[in-house]
């Protein structure tokens, strides 16, 4: 099975706080390259941003405001060839239907997708600090604070144990616990936006970046080959 996987796009109503920093008609035409290319395509959570709102508390007001100024990537997205689990910036989705992960078993090899943020201790312990921290991001951006919120989104990395090296990053050795006492195979998450391919033993772990900020990331797995690649660009 060819299984293309985005994540972290951070939709939002647009202005200041959304995090997209794409053209949406080009970003439909990478959408529909991985279409051509992959028989899923899985979007694996914080596709939208629902945290930002000028109060706290709407998700689902922030949502549907979301959905309506991106309106055709909405309904792209709601092709049959779109598999999609939540984030912690968009768990309002699970209301609506969207899981919390996906697994499954293509040509042998055991796959979870989960958007990850359950292996990250501030969001798992401490939810509405969290929420309130991202909250507040939004207003340092409506007041033009760029350098503060991105000051505080690389404190929020090294908070989170986050790493490009796989010893070092203590989110990347919890999920691969996780997919040890599962006995998954791939391990797959988003969360961290840092693009990842690391083998564990015989277990592989991959992290499939961000498509937020105008980067653009995804993974291209192929279980019939046993082809797994972190691509930036298309
Ligand atoms: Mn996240």
């Amino acid at each position: 099975m060819q299984i293309a996987v985005i994540s972290d796009l951070h939709l939002g109503r647009r202005g200041p706080t959304d995090g997209f920093g794409h053209d949406d008609a080009e970003f439909l035409g990478f959408l529909s390259f991985l279409e051509d290319g992959f028989e899923f395509v899985v979007l694996l959570g914080d596709i939208w941003e629902t945290l930002t709102g000028t109060l706290m508390g709407d998700q689902a007001g922030e949502l549907k405001a979301a959905q309506d100024a991106h309106r055709e990537l909405a309904e792209r997205f709601r092709r049959p060839k779109y598999l999609q689990v939540h984030g912690n910036h968009d768990l309002v989705s699970r209301h609506f239907g969207v899981p919390e992960e996906l697994t499954f078993r293509a040509d042998g090899v055991r796959l979870l997708f989960t958007h990850g943020h359950q292996g990250d201790p501030l969001v798992t312990e401490r939810q509405s600090a969290s929420e309130f921290g991202v909250w507040l991001g939004g207003w340092l951006r409506r007041m033009h604070l760029d350098p503060v919120y991105r000051l505080a989104n690389e404190l929020d990395t090294m908070r989170g144990g986050f790493s490009l090296d796989a010893k070092r990053c203590s989110f990347q050795r919890a999920w691969m616990g996780r997919a040890a006492n599962r006995d998954v195979d791939v391990m797959v998450t988003g969360h961290t936006h840092l693009a990842t391919r690391a083998e564990h033993g015989n277990r592989l772990y991959l992290n499939s970046g961000s498509c937020s900020e105008g980067q653009l990331s995804y993974l291209a797995l192929d279980t019939r080959r046993g082809d797994y690649s972190v691509h930036s660009g298309y």
